[in-house]
């Protein structure tokens, strides 16, 4: 190989190598970049359903104590279950529920099994989340409670 041939041809090593290595370091910056914004949207999303929750708290609140006690989740859910009944048959079907039960949970908490809960039986599904959701079993339900996804699923019965 002539001389110059040959150093052309080192030169072209040598370009494509750094350019691997640029195309390397960058591919890291992205990977960086996106791990950045997955925490930082992790975080959000924390923040967003603890804001959720303590906002959701304070609506359900009436003695204004800071917490929510089962007497307040079932006077919350049976206003919430009046507003989702119009016809006032006193029962609601799936479609009244609006998804805030899937069909799944639907028949679970339906034990007469006709399709539709009554307030009783929608009362008892909400005092099973409210359990659920009460951890530490100390009768009331906290802000950080209620953030937990146990805890937005009992509000999803009992907000508006
Ligand atoms: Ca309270
Ligand atoms: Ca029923
Ligand atoms: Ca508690």
């Amino acid at each position: 190989m002539p001389h110059e041939k040959l150093n052309n041809c080192l030169k072209d090593q040598v370009m494509t190598s750094k350019l691997t290595l640029l195309a390397g370091a960058f591919a890291a910056l992205l990977l960086v970049g996106a791990a950045d914004d997955a925490s930082a949207k992790g975080k959000k999303d924390k923040a967003t359903k603890a804001a959720g929750a303590t906002a959701a708290l304070a609506a359900l609140d009436p003695d204004k104590d800071g917490t929510l006690d089962l007497n307040e989740a079932k006077t919350a859910a049976g206003a919430v279950f009046d507003k989702l009944d119009p016809d006032k048959d006193g029962t609601l079907d799936a479609k009244e529920l609006k998804g805030r039960l899937s069909k799944k949970k639907l028949a679970a908490a339906d034990p007469d099994k006709d399709g539709t809960l009554t307030k009783a039986e929608y009362l008892a599904e909400v005092e099973a989340r409210f359990k659920a959701a009460n951890k530490d079993n100390d009768g009331t339900l906290d802000a950080k409670e209620l953030a937990t996804g146990k805890g937005r699923k009992l509000l999803r019965l009992i907000t508006p």
